[in-house]
């Protein structure tokens, strides 16, 4: 018999897709549900390169919980949809000379079609949604209206990151390392006009909650850094020379006796006027220069301290001393005022400056109570000196004393500052969501009526951006002009659309309510099914999408919309996938088209290699092989699982009861903490015991079939029928263990390849070392690394330990 009479997979495969299909099985009863469980995973935003297996390799660790969560006994929601507006999709349509409008939909059907449906994820597609339909963005217009009139939406004139090869404005948090997060072109500043929504409001409470969130600690950090919360204080600098005064913001107000010189960033306003006439020509040239670099140059580029002298002199409020002001472009003007006080002493930059530019160096701090050489900067602990009447005190006590001295003068106050800026959302670009605002020369700016929406983004031929700064839409006279809502005179309408990472800030909401046509969501709804449950995607997304969505949650808290300020409960970032040691991405040329493997190897295969490869959050190295050899497991599988030839009389010996309960529980626990791999070696070991005591029973079959099932759905499925049952193994309640079988007195043991800890395999309590070779060269998580590799030596700790020394 060749394989294929033997394990049609290819036929199963499809057989379910299409009974699944027919018997709506994954539709969930929005309304009815009693136990319910919203299990949600980033949607894709559809490229013209389709989705590859490291897209897959998330979407299927979400579906095993889904398909896990609802052999549970929860009603699980499970939506899929399309985050297809937006900087890549045009970038894209642009470079391939075609029309975002004409090739979004096609990539849809591609992804859906083509590709997601055969992966059989247990997606409710009678929910879903696309960002670029106006029934959603709709919906997408009126939330910015609803943050508008809330106070949470303002216009303003910024110096903002600007993409030149994009030819837009980008978040920060679009910017990464000084390029743009899209195309990877340095990015630059530009002056312009833009809409902000205010996430500096809920600074303290998006940093408060991480606290209690149940989310991975690099992605709390990573939001924790981004939040960015400094303590200190703001004090006040008069420059009697233009009777004017500065504020700067320091964590450091103990030292402002060290302050023995300003430094102010090239673009800060004041400068104009600052700057003495003898000065002015050094400045202006200084000022182009840094304009001209972006943001990554000024950093490293010039690789010293530059910066030029502006002739004038501020008064240092602490000590009356006329202190030089100086100006450099390591002071941005994008953080706390735009100028500091520097203390060269205690600031490492500040003394790099100083030494560059011979400016006093006075010690303030010192651990010893007196003045000690410096080599650089001292930024430990210690006590304050030459500070007048503050000597003596610790640092913490000294910031105390010097803010309350100074603020009684009103010279300075108590200030947390916090790095995140607002969110800018305008771009000057094409395929996004119009802004919903109108420009009347009589009424000024007025929001666009809520039964007057969608604005409905319009068709344009030529889509390009120009470089003007101006989104293209203005060169549509028909969209362009319009009249105002309220007078009824001509105006003008908002050219600008929305950056996408709004659409998706808010699309989970939606996902439930797609049939509620005359409102956002529906207020019942939503309270059945938010906050999700479980949210699964690429910790990439930790300070954009991430915390755009929870920002927008605390407004809708704000507004009244909802009761909760936290949109997802748990979230899980999946791994990378590798391939030969590169992380694969779209931006790359290493990615791998899930389809080729589906059609030779089976949805099954792929899915179950893909868990089986490393932890879900770590990720794994793609190897062809790898899924070959899955391919043959669950042909074994196949092969002892079908009920013919069961023995369905005889009782099950104590080993086998052992080996089943055992596995029950461990698959049980593994699934739940996302060790998908250590769950199906688990199941590879429990087939390995059936087949070597040629176990063929209805009771072992029918558990192990549902706990392989969210992993190999199709095969798991047809099993089940075949064992003469016509309900879907997945309305089949998830296997029980009875601790009875399980408790054996047993150790845990850590099974290191060359130091390397590989697996842990629990086995009975005084194994000898033979006995425990016997388990780990069983073991396929240990044999992945040890292969045909030759064994030099083991390391033997009874009851812990097992070291295998291979040669490499
Ligand atoms: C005096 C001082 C003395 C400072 C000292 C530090 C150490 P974080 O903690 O990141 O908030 N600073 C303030 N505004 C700046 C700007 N626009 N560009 C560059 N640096 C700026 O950092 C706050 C500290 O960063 C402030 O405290 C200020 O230097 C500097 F021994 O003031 B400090
Ligand atoms: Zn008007």
């Amino acid at each position: 018999m060749d394989t294929e009479t033997e394990y049609p997979y290819w036929k199963i495969d499809k057989k379910w897709q299409a009974q699944w299909d027919r018997r709506n099985a994954n539709q969930t009863d929005i309304q009815q549900a009693s136990k319910p469980f919203y299990n949600l995973v980033m949607f894709p935003y559809p490229s013209a390169e389709g989705l590859h297996v490291g897209n897959v390799f998330c979407f299927v660790g979400s579906d095993i919980q889904g398909r896990f969560h609802r052999m549970n006994g929860y009603d699980v929601f499970q939506p899929m949809g399309f985050d297809a507006f937006g900087l890549h999709s045009e970038n894209f349509a642009i470079k391939q000379k075609d029309h975002p409008a004409q090739m979004t939909p096609r990539n849809i059907a591609y992804y859906k079609d083509k590709q997601l449906k055969k992966i059989s994820n247990m997606y409710d597609w009678s929910h879903e949604i696309d960002t670029t339909s106006p029934d959603y963005y709709r919906w997408t217009q009126w939330l910015f209206l609803q943050l508008y009139k809330a106070g949470y939406a303002y216009r303003a004139k910024r110096s903002l990151n600007w993409c030149p090869s994009c030819n837009t404005v980008l978040a920060d948090e679009q910017v990464v390392a000084g390029e743009c997060e899209r195309c990877d072109t340095a990015v630059t500043k530009k002056k312009l006009v833009q809409w902000f929504l205010k996430t500096t409001d809920f600074a303290q409470s998006l940093l408060d909650h991480l606290d209690w969130l149940d989310w991975p600690n690099a992605t709390k950090a990573a939001q924790r850094n981004w939040i960015g919360r400094s303590e200190g204080a703001s004090i006040v600098f008069q420059i009697p020379r233009v009777d004017q005064h500065v504020e700067v913001f320091t964590t450091r107000p103990d030292t402002i006796f060290g302050a023995t010189f300003m430094v102010f960033a090239p673009e800060h306003p004041l400068l104009d006027s600052i700057v003495v006439p003898d000065k002015k020509a050094d400045f202006d040239v200084y000022k182009k220069q840094t304009a001209q670099m972006t943001e990554i140059q000024r950093k490293t580029d010039r690789g010293e301290m530059t910066g030029v002298f502006s002739g004038a002199y501020a008064v240092n409020p602490a000590n009356s001393e006329a202190v030089p002001i100086w100006i450099s472009d390591y002071v941005l003007m994008e953080y706390g005022t735009g100028a500091v006080m520097a203390v060269p002493a205690h600031d490492q930059r500040d003394f790099e400056f100083a030494e560059t530019y011979g400016l006093t160096i006075r010690q303030v701090i010192s651990p010893y109570g007196k003045e000690t050489p410096l080599a650089k900067a001292y930024t430990g602990e210690g006590i304050l000196i030459n500070s007048e009447r503050f000597d003596g005190n610790s640092v913490s006590k000294g910031k105390k004393a010097i803010v309350n001295w100074l603020k009684e003068k009103k010279l300075a106050d108590y200030k947390i500052h916090f790095r995140i800026r607002d969110w800018c959302i305008s771009r000057q670009r094409y395929w996004g969501p119009p802004i919903p605002i109108i420009y009347c020369d009589d009424c000024g700016t007025v929001p666009v009526p809520e039964d007057a929406l969608p604005v409905m983004l319009p068709k344009m031929g030529d889509y390009q951006p120009d470089g003007s700064g101006e989104s293209p839409l203005k060169r549509d006279a028909d969209f362009y002009h319009t009249v105002c809502p309220e007078c009824g005179k001509t105006a003008v309408r908002e050219t600008d659309v929305s950056d996408n990472f709004l659409c998706s800030s808010w699309y989970f909401y939606r996902y439930p309510s797609t049939e509620s046509n005359d409102k956002i969501f529906d207020p019942a709804i939503t309270k059945k099914w938010l906050p999700v449950d479980l949210y699964i995607g690429g910790n990439e997304h930790a300070v954009m999408h991430l915390l755009y969505s929870r920002f927008i949650c605390m407004a809708l808290n704000k507004i009244g919309l909802i009761d909760f300020n936290e949109p997802f409960r748990k979230y899980v970032a999946n791994g990378m996938i590798r391939l030969n040691g590169a992380k694969m991405s779209k931006s790359k040329p290493n990615v791998i088209d899930p389809n080729p493997y589906i059609d030779r190897f089976g949805a099954d295969a792929l899915r179950t290699y893909l868990m089986f490869m490393g932890d879900y959050q770590d990720g794994g190295d793609f190897r062809d092989e790898g899924v070959k050899a899955m391919h043959g497991f669950i042909k074994r599988v196949w092969l002892h699982m079908l009920p013919e030839g069961t023995d369905e009389r005889s009782a099950l010996g104590s080993e086998t009861l052992y080996w089943l309960h055992r596995t029950i529980k461990m698959v049980t626990v593994d699934i739940r903490r996302f060790s998908y791999h250590t769950a199906i070696s688990r199941l590879m070991e429990l087939l390995n015991h059936l087949s070597k005591h040629q176990v063929k029973n209805r009771d072992v079959s029918e558990t192990f079939i549902k706990l392989l099932a969210p992993f190999s759905p199709h095969i798991c499925e047809e099993l089940w029928e075949r064992w003469g049952h016509c309900e879907s193994v997945f309305d089949q309640a998830w296997p029980n263990y009875s601790e009875e079988h399980v408790s054996r007195d047993e150790v845990e043991y850590v099974i290191q390849v060359n130091g390397k800890v590989r697996a842990k395999i629990n086995l009975k309590r005084n194994l000898s070392e033979e006995e425990v070779e016997a388990a780990w060269r069983a073991n396929p998580l240990v044999l992945k690394w040890t292969g045909d590799k030759t064994v030099i030596r083991q390391v033997f700790v009874p009851n812990r330990l097992m070291n295998i020394v291979v040669k490499r």
